[in-house]
């Protein structure tokens, strides 16, 4: 039978199979993965064939049909492996607080780096709006300001709240979105606003101090009432790359690569080369200093790897 994957554990996925039932499924033995190395060979989202047990309420996953894409990071632990955080999306929804947990500009831009890499069309969602002091909504104001005008579109809710909820359902509505942040930034209270059957467990309010604490363990997808369905994800505390190479970096940044036909030299790294078209836009602010200093921290620690 065919089936949609719906919730991934690492050692056994909950699959919709084509008959509208649910089939607990196991993978066996070798599995062919299309040459990613992942410690999920199998993520949600993924579409699958799988052969029933004789209990004919579970089943065994015998094939993975292509990916159209995913997104993917590498763990920053020593393992280094890395996870496929969900598969065959319409578009990826970040979810951003400026305190409680803060998220850093660099965080946002390796998201959108990979996004973009991937070719999966990213949202960010600032959360807590309810609890934005005067000076936080000025800063908030400026991040809306830096991606904006890169294209990428910015919203502010408060999912705890239900502030500005309504108006992320017209660009949720029958679309496949993964919903990802750090751990404790109310993915899973924005969820629950959006669909109030979903239920899903959220962090006690102290919870987002703790920085070992993930209320959400495995991915899940659910579907919204109006159409659609979101992919609750665990909060994912770094961001490590994948698979970028150092000359190609460059093109995910969607402002740099409206210039690079404009650097001197056709290979310019946009590091120190004269006449580097990229360097000469930080130089008179038309590509903001927060993004040109995420490009080198990918290019110098990402991509000298091994
Ligand atoms: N004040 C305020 N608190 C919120 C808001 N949204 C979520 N929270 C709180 O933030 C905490 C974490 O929320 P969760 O939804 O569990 O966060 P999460 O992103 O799903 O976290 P993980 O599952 O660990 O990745 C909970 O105490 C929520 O009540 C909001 O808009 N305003
Ligand atoms: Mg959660
Ligand atoms: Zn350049």
């Amino acid at each position: 039978m065919r089936g949609l994957v719906t919730k991934s554990t690492g050692s056994w996925y909950l699959v919709l199979g084509d008959d509208g039932r649910r089939y607990e499924c196991r993978i066996k033995g070798k599995f062919r993965t299309h040459g990613i190395k992942s410690t999920n060979p199998v993520a949600v989202g993924d579409w699958v064939e799988f052969d029933l047990e004789p209990d004919l309420d579970s089943g065994v996953i015998r094939h993975l049909e292509p990916r159209r894409n995913y997104i993917i990071r590498r763990s920053v632990n020593l393992s280094k492996q890395t996870q496929i955080i969900g598969a065959n999306l319409d578009q990826a929804l970040l979810v951003v607080t400026l305190a409680s947990p803060p998220t850093s500009l660099g965080f946002i831009d390796r998201f959108l780096v990979t996004a973009e890499a991937y070719s999966v069309p990213a949202m960010l969602v600032f959360n807590k709006l309810d609890l934005f002091s005067d000076e936080g909504l000025d800063i908030l104001k400026e991040y809306e300001q830096i991606y904006e005008s890169i294209g990428y579109p910015c919203y502010k809710v408060s999912a705890l709240e239900g502030i500005n909820v309504e108006e992320l359902k017209d660009l949720l509505k029958d679309k496949v979105t993964l919903v990802s942040g750090h751990s404790g930034v109310g993915k899973s209270t924005l969820i629950n606003a959006l669909i109030p059957e979903a239920g899903l467990k959220t962090g006690s309010i102290s919870d987002w101090s703790d920085k070992g604490k993930h209320t959400t363990t495995f991915a899940e997808m659910m579907d919204l009432p109006f159409g659609g369905k979101l992919i609750d994800t665990p909060g994912i505390r770094e961001l490590g790359i994948v698979d970028i190479e150092p000359q190609e970096l460059s093109h995910f940044f969607p402002e740099m690569r409206a210039l690079l036909n404009k650097c001197r030299f056709n290979n310019c790294r946009h590091v120190n080369e004269p006449g580097c078209a990229v360097m000469e836009a930080v130089e008179n602010g038309a590509i903001e200093a927060s993004r040109y200093d995420s490009y080198l921290s990918i290019y110098h620690n990402e991509n000298t790897r091994n």
